[in-house]
């Protein structure tokens, strides 16, 4: 018999994550033929589109306005470290030169350039890092069979053969881990479609993902490499960071997130939209706020966790202006308190809706964000202090001690609408 091998990262791996954990803050690109119909990622399945007539969408796919250098500026000027895009989702649509399938970008659209090709060089001149999001689960191929939970009802499938299926990924990744230079990460999804579900919850598994092998050619191919899969189960051995779609780590409100004995000991990654949608969605009026975003953020980086925030560009490969405008805003706000973001690991005390902290060597920065509240109680607070001032501001906060935990008065003047920061120094 043979004995499992456990997965020991190398030496780049172990230095990626830790750069990974200290990014804190991510662009998500949803991009696909899906974006030209405005009603998101999901269209394939939600509208039931057979496949020879979803298979009209790239032959007038051509985003004339692509301009990968200022997707990248965009990012940087954001105060994002690196960016994840969609080299093809459930679609099963390639946005990348493929030699083992013709439906992809180059072969298939009247623009005919590989958008991805663009964007790592656009990346490497800007010393920003890219991951390629790829899509376990596949709503166009015939190899995909066992058909997974979701796009049942599409027409026009045959039934193939599974072991292609998996040798065919095995192929797209190799090639997504051959040309494009250094990736720092791929991102699995899809996981969850081969898995039984009552209306609750997941149960059984129905096929084998080939994890193992997958995992180990990527390594393989490039150690550094980030592996995450967003199978919304406690990290298998092979990955490099956890994911959390659209929670906080450890948090349910979506059905399909997590609990607290799925958060595993690797980097952390919340991913989050803009607006409500992940592809480009014409319908979509949740357009959140500054602030909301902010904190999302700041909660994130109080679980140590990064923040990959979406966008989902559209058919003609501009961002949408009032998703620039938030990014826009959210970089004004790094580079002022950036400092309390980057770099930093889970603080003290555990988020909650008012407040959360995060802590580099002996500061502690505390964020506050009912900006209502005058006197604020950190319960059983019992790391001793030398300190405690606000953030970038030369003035001491007035706080008390006793055997409950520590008190703090913020003075109403002092009050950020967002997030108002306090400093303290640890002995
Ligand atoms: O790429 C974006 C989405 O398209 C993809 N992940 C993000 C990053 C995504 N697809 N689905 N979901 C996220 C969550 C939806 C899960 C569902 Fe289900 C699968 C809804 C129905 C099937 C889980 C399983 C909930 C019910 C059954």
């Amino acid at each position: 018999f043979t004995i499992a091998q456990e997965y020991v990262p190398t030496k780049e791996n172990l230095e990626a994550r830790q750069w990974f954990q200290e990014a804190k803050f991510g662009l998500f690109i949803h991009w696909g033929v899906y974006s030209q119909l405005g009603d998101g990622e999901w269209v394939m399945n939600n509208q039931n589109i057979p496949i020879d007539a979803y298979e009209k969408l790239p032959s007038f796919f051509n985003p004339i306005a692509y301009d990968a250098e200022e997707w990248v500026k965009m990012a940087k000027d954001a105060g994002m470290k690196y960016i994840t895009i969609t080299s093809r989702h459930h679609d099963g649509f390639s946005m990348f030169d493929s030699q083992v399938t013709d439906y992809n970008i180059v072969k298939k659209t009247p623009y005919g350039k590989d958008v991805l090709k663009q964007l790592a060089e656009a990346c490497r001149k800007a010393d920003i890092k890219l991951f390629f999001y790829y899509s376990l689960l596949d709503w166009h191929n015939d190899d995909y069979f066992p058909r997974g939970r979701t796009g049942t009802e599409i027409d026009g499938r045959k039934e193939g053969t599974w072991e292609k299926y998996i040798a065919f990924m095995k192929a797209q990744l190799t090639e997504l881990l051959t040309n494009y230079g250094d990736i720092a990460g791929i991102w699995f999804d899809g996981h969850w479609d081969q898995k039984e579900w009552d209306g609750k919850k997941f149960g059984k598994l129905k096929v084998d993902w080939h994890y193992d092998e997958i995992y180990k050619l990527i390594h393989e191919l490039q150690p550094q490499c980030l592996i995450g899969n967003n199978h919304h189960i406690a990290p298998i051995s092979g990955e490099d960071f956890q994911m959390f779609e659209k929670d906080l780590p450890g948090h349910n409100t979506t059905g399909w997130g997590t609990s607290a004995s799925d958060v595993g000991q690797l980097p952390m990654e919340v991913c989050e939209t803009i607006n409500n949608s992940w592809g480009f969605n014409i319908q979509d009026r949740k357009h959140k706020s500054e602030k909301e975003l902010i904190q999302l953020m700041v909660k994130s980086a109080g679980y140590g966790s990064n923040l990959l925030l979406n966008v989902g560009p559209m058919p003609n490969g501009e961002i949408q202006p009032e998703h620039k405008e938030s990014l826009k805003n959210m970089g004004e706000w790094m580079r002022a308190n950036g400092e309390t973001i980057y770099g930093t690991s889970q603080g003290p005390v555990s988020p909650n809706e008012e407040m959360a902290s995060t802590r580099k060597g002996k500061t502690v920065y505390l964020h506050l964000f009912n900006d209502k509240k005058e006197l604020y109680f950190l319960e059983n607070f019992d790391v001793p202090f030398r300190d405690i001032k606000l953030y970038n501001k030369n003035k001491k906060v007035t706080h008390k001690v006793n055997e409950y935990g520590l008190f703090l008065e913020i003075e109403k003047e002092d009050r950020d609408e967002v997030d108002t920061i306090v400093e303290i120094t640890l002995k």
